[in-house]
């Protein structure tokens, strides 16, 4: 019995990169869950950067719940930047996120990277090093909008 729950429980976590390279029906179904997974990202990261700003008081707990939504979320908007998702109409993304694709590649490993630290930082770090990090995050947010994002 013990076993066969162990199986289930490796089975499961088994299907969670599955899962997170997700496939779409549609090119729209694609543009949509990415435009979902950067609206849910922004949210909670621009309560992070008004927290960070002193626009809204530092609230532990507030950081510590955003930090941990943004972490859960921002991978999810790169398995869906594939082939024919450029001619998907309503989309911000520019045609330079097909056509250099490197660039893009390293700009997402940038906010990987900010959003790991952040992550790191936030758990029993000092508040101004988790100050430092959110705005560190994103600066890496602006950089790929400023080259892939129009306005
Ligand atoms: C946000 C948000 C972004 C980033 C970026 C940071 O809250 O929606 O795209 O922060 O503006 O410079």
């Amino acid at each position: 019995m013990k076993k066969t729950m162990l199986g289930l429980a490796i089975g499961g976590l088994a299907a969670v990169p599955l899962l997170a390279a997700a496939q779409f029906a549609k090119p729209e179904d694609a543009v949509r869950y990415r435009q979902g997974a950067l609206n849910v990202m922004g949210v909670h990261f621009a309560r992070l950067g008004a927290m960070a700003q002193g626009k809204m008081p530092w609230d532990p707990k507030a950081v510590a719940d955003n930090v941990a939504v943004v972490e859960a979320v921002h991978k999810l908007p790169f398995t869906a930047f594939g082939e024919g998702t450029d001619k998907v109409s309503g989309s911000k993304a520019k045609p330079e996120i097909w056509s250099d694709r490197a660039k893009f590649d390293k700009a997402r490993d940038g906010m990987f990277a900010a959003v790991a630290k952040l992550s790191q930082t936030a758990k029993g770090g000092q508040e101004a090093e988790i100050k430092k990090a959110i705005g560190d995050a994103g600066a890496a947010c602006k950089n790929c909008h400023d080259d892939f994002r129009s306005r």
